[in-house]
């Protein structure tokens, strides 16, 4: 797989030196236009460096690392691997290649990041002395939550929760429509701590006419236009009120890495990644279906009918996009793998359906003539993947192809070619398949 760059960190220091700094770093910069980092951002710049920084406090804002402007190559992500791959640096988006999936539990450092716009460092500065959570809207009483609040007003739940682009696997799709040619990996399952939304509503109180939630984050469109949202996305009330829908503030038991929403975010498992509101500020309780950026027009929205491939579809013909359909993937073993004819392997991965339960994987190595039922695991809880391993022997020597297909448990699968086209290129959920070679 290519790395579709646009654009690189020395691109994006030459063009707005803080803005880079508050995206790479987190860095903030202080009245003396002195940059310093703390916490997470002087971690992560200690670790590109390869060393701690003594004098961090006296570095300027606003200037690339020499380290880092002489070796770099690829745009770095605060806490990201650079095995990610990188889509597009502004807004930041990088998915996570198959084999790197192969984890239980998605390590924050591999988690896929899907950014629509960006935090400026007067967004930070503010955020990190003053964040409140507003709920307000179709409620009895409005609340604004500290984060001390938060964290001890409410029961804390700890989850293990599948969050997927909805234009995850929209490569697969032709002719191209626009957008990240995301492949398989922006998809991940993390381990989250946080407080179950149902809570906090519970407390505000819904009144009868709430119906909807409007979801605000802190960063900025990339125009840098305050009056326009990046992103701001809601779902429906009785999807907010599942108890699987929280507001997260630990990721993996750390705080939830900059680009991933920190200090506290949406996860509204199995439906688009977009409801899942990072930086969260606001959630608007509403009376009818929320119409932020992200709600209309062609993005997060299909068709409520098939489509010709390429067709233009009327505005009132598009419905918004809820629950992700049932998906898996082969994390092990990488494609392009080798092993020797006659001899087990075992091939595994994960697999997951939106709002529901996977009920079985199916693998086949012969292009779908044959296929075997994977040993499949439970959901650790709702909402959650599931892992699936199967044992192998591949008969002669040659290239195979190893397709791995789904079933939910209202008895959907997985495609074997790329469904429904639509617009934008969302729910692409046809099978994964891998290359291994027997020498
Ligand atoms: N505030 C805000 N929240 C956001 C986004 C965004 O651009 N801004 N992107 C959304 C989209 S489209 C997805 S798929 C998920 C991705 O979450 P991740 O970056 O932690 O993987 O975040 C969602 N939450
Ligand atoms: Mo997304």
């Amino acid at each position: 797989m290519s790395k579709r760059k646009e654009r690189g960190i020395c691109e994006l220091y030459a063009d707005d030196p803080e803005r880079a700094d508050a995206l790479v770093f987190g860095r903030v910069t202080d009245s003396n236009r002195r940059g310093f980092l703390r916490g997470a951002g002087l971690a992560a710049m200690g670790s590109v460096v390869g060393a701690t920084i003594p004098f961090h406090a006296n570095m300027p804002s606003g200037l690339i690392p020499a380290a880092l402007a002489e070796s770099i190559e690829d745009f770095e992500i605060q806490g990201k691997s650079d095995d990610l791959i990188v889509h597009n640096d502004r807004p930041i988006n990088a998915e996570t290649p198959a084999h790197l999936l192969d984890d239980d539990v998605t390590p924050n450092e591999l988690f896929f990041v899907r950014n629509n716009g960006a935090v400026t460092q007067q967004a930070w500065d503010q955020q990190m002395n003053d964040w409140r959570l507003t709920i307000d809207g179709e409620v009895e009483e409005s609340l604004e939550l500290t984060m001390e609040e938060l964290q001890n007003d409410f029961e804390q739940v700890t989850l293990r929760l599948q969050l997927e682009c909805g234009g995850n696997g929209r490569a697969g799709f032709n002719p191209s429509p626009r957008g990240n040619q995301w492949t398989v990996g922006a998809i991940g399952n993390a381990e989250w701590t946080g407080v179950r939304v149902a809570d906090i509503l519970q407390r505000a109180g819904l009144k009868q006419t709430a119906v909807y939630s409007g979801h605000y984050g802190f960063d900025e469109h990339l125009s840098g236009d305050p009056e326009r949202e990046a992103l701001s996305r809601g779902a429906p009330i009785n999807k907010m009120m599942d108890p699987h829908t929280i507001v997260a503030f630990k990721m993996n038991g750390e705080d939830i890495p900059a680009v991933n929403g920190f200090p506290a975010r949406l996860v509204v498992p199995g439906w688009a990644g977009s409801c899942s509101q990072k930086w969260l500020t606001r959630i608007w309780v509403r009376d009818r279906q929320h119409d932020g950026a992200g709600m209309t027009g062609l993005s997060y929205r299909v068709p409520r009918y098939p489509v010709a491939p390429g067709d233009e579809v009327p505005d009132e013909d598009m419905m918004v996009m809820e629950g992700m359909p049932v998906k898996s993937i082969i994390t092990n073993p990488r494609s392009d793998a080798e092993t020797t004819p006659g001899r087990a392997f075992e091939v595994r991965g994960q697999a997951w359906a939106g709002d529901d339960e996977v009920r079985a994987v199916h693998v086949s190595y012969d292009y779908g003539a044959t296929w075997r039922e994977a040993r499949l695991d439970p959901p650790p809880n709702r909402l959650s993947w599931q892992r699936w391993r199967i044992d192998l022997a591949l008969p002669t020597q040659g290239y195979y192809e190893i397709w791995a297909r789904a079933t939910d448990d209202k008895g959907r699968s997985q495609p074997m070619r790329v469904p429904g086209w639509n617009p934008r290129g969302y729910w692409n959920n046809s099978a994964h398949r891998i290359a291994v070679r027997a020498v």
